[in-house]
């Protein structure tokens, strides 16, 4: 009976690490901690990002550890040199929670390394107050929240934002909500630096608001929960303290539910 109950805890946990080890891992992550006005921004995975204008850590508003990167709205962002982990010709997923001060301005830049005169590359914008996004689907092939749907996004509040596409779709959820779901194109690669809350080449406006816990990961995620074993084997331990804090700090339900996945 001994031997029995060994093989199958044996099978049980060859399945779960199987589970785990197919599961998406983190190629970039910032926490954006600090002490207020700190122009530090570190990634737990290793990229090296430079603050540009008068980007900075706040107090003033956080989702993780009291503190989260505060933009102006004019010429703030946060920039890294293009590397493998800026790829987006693959799966992938970009995840942020965002706090947006201003909901009437066109285009406001959040994140990406898209470049429109060479057609390649994606990214997210803050557009009146919806999520909007480009080059998922070709360059024109524009992510949109339905504009007859009532707005996902809370003004002056926190927000948790997830692009997750496979090789066929490009889904964008809100809270949590499914707001937007394409079909995904082929998406050229390049070597633009990524940027968050302002990108120049594109010409629009910067993000005005704070961001905070701007993560990147290599493979489609779902705002649902998975098993806790699988989760915690694929993403490591890193994931588990971030949620533990998310929880600490309050953050909406849905917020939650689309974190844990
Ligand atoms: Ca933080
Ligand atoms: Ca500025
Ligand atoms: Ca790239």
């Amino acid at each position: 009976m001994k031997r029995l109950l060994f093989v199958l805890g044996f099978a049980f946990a060859c399945l779960i690490l199987g589970i785990g080890l197919s599961l998406a891992q983190t190629v970039a992550f910032l926490p954006m901690d600090g002490t207020e006005g700190s122009t530090t921004f570190t990634d737990t995975m290793g990229n090296t990002w430079t603050a540009s204008g008068n980007v900075h850590i706040s107090t003033a508003q956080a989702v993780s550890n009291g503190a989260s990167a505060y933009f102006d709205g004019n010429n703030d962002y946060i920039g890294v040199a293009n590397s493998s982990v800026f790829d987006f010709s693959g799966p992938f997923t970009i995840d942020f929670y965002m706090f947006p001060l201003d909901g009437s301005a066109r285009n406001q830049y959040i994140a990406g390394e898209s470049r429109p005169d060479n057609g390649w590359g994606v990214d997210i914008r803050f557009d009146e107050g919806y999520m909007d996004g480009w080059g998922y689907d070709g360059w024109y092939g524009q992510l949109t929240e339905d504009r007859t749907k009532p707005g996902l996004v809370n003004l002056n509040n926190w927000n948790h934002i997830m692009i997750s596409a496979n090789l066929d779709q490009v889904s964008l959820y809100i809270n949590g909500q499914l707001a937007v779901q394409r079909h995904r194109g082929k998406i050229s690669d390049g070597a633009n630096p990524f940027r968050i809350g302002d990108q120049l080449n594109f010409g629009g406006l910067g993000f005005k608001g704070y961001i905070d816990d701007f993560r990147i990961s290599d493979q489609p995620l779902a705002p649902v929960p998975i098993p806790g074993a699988a989760w915690l084997l694929g993403s490591g331990l890193l994931g588990l303290a971030a949620v533990r804090r998310k929880k600490k700090q309050g953050v909406s339900k849905s917020c939650r539910r689309s974190k844990l996945f």
